[in-house]
Formats: C-alpha cells, sequence, structure tokens
C-alpha cells in the first residue's frame, strides 16, 4: 500500500493552475503537505468551530477555478501556505512560523459571507472567509502571507496588537504578505504593492491597502502623527507600509509588473530605493532581533537602523536609505 509525499495539482481562483503538494496513503490523496511542516488545509464548510474536514479525494487534481467547488479555496489556501513556508526558508532560512520545522494547517469557508481571514495562535492556523456572496474567497496569496506573518510576528518580537506597536505588527504582515506575493512570482498573481487587490473586498475591484501611498484606502495614514497610536492597527501600519516602499522602490513615480504607483515624502525630499530583497532583509532582522513588544514607531526606526548598520555597515548607502525613508514618513529627524 502506497504512502508518500505527491505532487498535486491545483486548480485555483486567483493563481491559476498551479502545483500542490499532498498526501497519498493508498487510493486516498489528502492536502497534507509532507514537505512543509505537515501542513494541511481543512474544510470548514460554513461552519466557524473545530477543523471541518481534511480535504480529501481519490485523485490528485485540485478545485476547478470556482467557489462552487469547495477545493479550489481549499487550494489555493494549500498553495498560498507551501509558497509562504518556502519564502520564510529561501529568504531568511527559516523553517516555519516557530523555526522548528513545524507547519500550521489551514481553515476555508468559514462562516457565511465572511468578510474576512485570520491567524489565531492558539490553533497555530489561519481561517479564510468566502467573502461576499459567498463568492469571494480572502484565500489570495498576499493575505495569506499576511496572515501567517502574524504567526512570525508573535513567535518574535510579539508586538502588541494595539496602539504603534499594533500598526507595526499590522504592517509587518503586509511587507511579508508582499515579499510572499513577489517570492511567488505566478503568472495570474504577479507581485504589487497592493494589498488585497485579487479578493474584490470593495465590490469594485480595488485593492484593500495601498503601501506606496497608503491614504488612497481613504483611512490609513501616510507619515507619524503623535495620534498615530490611537488609530486602527490597519491604518496606522500606513506609516511602516509607506516607510518600506520607499526604502525599497523610492519615492515618486514607477511601474512595477504593470502597476502604476507614486510615492510622496512628508518632507517632499527624494528617497532612493535599496530594492525589495535588502529592504525585506532590514525589516526581518529588526523583527526577530531588535523589536519588543512594546516597540513604538520611534523605535521601529532605531530597530531598523541597527539592522541595516549589522548587515551593510553604519556608513553605507543602505543604511543611508533606511533614515531617509523614516525621515520621509515623518518618524525621527
Ligand atoms: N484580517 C485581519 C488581519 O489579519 C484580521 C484582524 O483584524 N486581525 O489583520
Ligand atoms: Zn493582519
Ligand atoms: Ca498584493
Amino acid at each position: 500500500r502506497y504512502q508518500g509525499i505527491k505532487n498535486g495539482i491545483g486548480n485555483t481562483r486567483y493563481s491559476g493552475q498551479v502545483p500542490l503538494t499532498t498526501t497519498q496513503s493508498g487510493s486516498t490523496y489528502t492536502m497534507a503537505d509532507g514537505a512543509r511542516g505537515g501542513h494541511k488545509t481543512y474544510n470548514l464548510n460554513h461552519g466557524s468551530s473545530g477543523t471541518g474536514t481534511l480535504f480529501s479525494q481519490t485523485n490528485d487534481t485540485w478545485g476547478d477555478g470556482t467557489n462552487t467547488n469547495a477545493a479550489t479555496a481549499g487550494a489555493d489556501a494549500h498553495y498560498g501556505a507551501a509558497e509562504t513556508w518556502d519564502f520564510y526558508s529561501n529568504t531568511f532560512g527559516r523553517s516555519g512560523i516557530r523555526n522548528d520545522g513545524v507547519g500550521a494547517y489551514s481553515r476555508v469557508h468559514y462562516g457565511n459571507n465572511y468578510v474576512n481571514a485570520f491567524w489565531d495562535d492558539s490553533c497555530f492556523c489561519m481561517t479564510y472567509g468566502d467573502g461576499s456572496a459567498n463568492n469571494n474567497p480572502l484565500t489570495a496569496m498576499d493575505v495569506a502571507g499576511h496572515e501567517m506573518s502574524h504567526g512570525v510576528t508573535s513567535a518574535t518580537a510579539n508586538l502588541t496588537y494595539s496602539g504603534e506597536s499594533g500598526g507595526l505588527n499590522e504592517a509587518t504582515s503586509d511587507i511579508f504578505g508582499t515579499g510572499v506575493e513577489f517570492y511567488a512570482n505566478n503568472p495570474s498573481d504577479p507581485g504589487d504593492y497592493l494589498i488585497g487587490e485579487k479578493i474584490n473586498i470593495n465590490g469594485n475591484g480595488t485593492p484593500l491597502r495601498y503601501m506606496d501611498k497608503p491614504s488612497k484606502d481613504g483611512a490609513s495614514l501616510d507619515y507619524w502623527t503623535s495620534t498615530a497610536g490611537n488609530k486602527d492597527v490597519h491604518y496606522s501600519s500606513g506609516i511602516a507600509n509607506h516607510f518600506f516602499y520607499l526604502l525599497s522602490e523610492g519615492s515618486g513615480t514607477k511601474v512595477i509588473n504593470g502597476v502604476s504607483y507614486d510615492s510622496p515624502t512628508v518632507d517632499g525630499l527624494p528617497v532612493t530605493g535599496i530594492g525589495r530583497s535588502k529592504a525585506l532583509q532590514i525589516w526581518y532582522r529588526a523583527l526577530t532581533t531588535k523589536w519588543t513588544a512594546s516597540t513604538n514607531y520611534a523605535a521601529a526606526r532605531t530597530g531598523t537602523l541597527a539592522a541595516a548598520g549589522e548587515l551593510y555597515g553604519t556608513s553605507s548607502n543602505e543604511y543611508n536609505a533606511v533614515m531617509d525613508a523614516w525621515a520621509a514618513v515623518a518618524v525621527g529627524s
């Protein structure tokens, strides 16, 4: 009786046809990824507790690209979890969310018309609603990377989810969720500095958030103010998302993978980007070795400067770009 890791195929909603790592046991295939810490994907079938049922079938091709086939959202979630695992492994040498080689699990089809997705430390799992009309599942790549990255933040700096530290926690998930999307390099969902551009969360196809100019969503902050800590963490995150965009790509106009950006600076002074790869290394090093639960924006600046100094030297152009990008969002001097 054959048992082992298999190379399945997923027909996803948002990422086209993708490889899926599954498990075969006899004549049954399950959405269990033996190559990535045993990550499993479950169907809640509109329930809101427990794990529902592990996706399981007698062939290894999953979903049909529509949300009427339950395995479609499962395929998106399973693929998103795999790409997120690979992103952390290949970019930072991190083995899973806790860096202990253990996979989390995913649950899809949570509740009814549930327009959200979330990470939960207590189950070490992420959960996805089906969105409006139960037909816009929140299973896109950047959302998957965002939610799993909440687990990484919990396992490292553990930034408190309120006030300025909460904004930094949220931004960390947007930053690494974006890192995952660029890493996956999927032709149906190419990398961008938008969050939630695939899930039609506003009903008109616009993204949930914009990193080049966060205020484009009508609520997020482009720049630090003394009242930033009073904002919802999904809005105070804008300051750090904007910092990360500026550090990566620089200020002004730019077109990347067909998307146009125009990133302002509070002082009108230009910022020259150092590239996304270096910006990701600086953010990760700060998160995992400099920050604590109570880190605020001023301390985030200090931590990223320390990280950049260790990685590239304190006279490096990368170090100076970190200073410039924080100044451009009104953090520090
Ligand atoms: N999807 C939201 C998030 O990950 C859930 C929440 O508000 N925590 O930020
Ligand atoms: Zn979040
Ligand atoms: Ca995106």
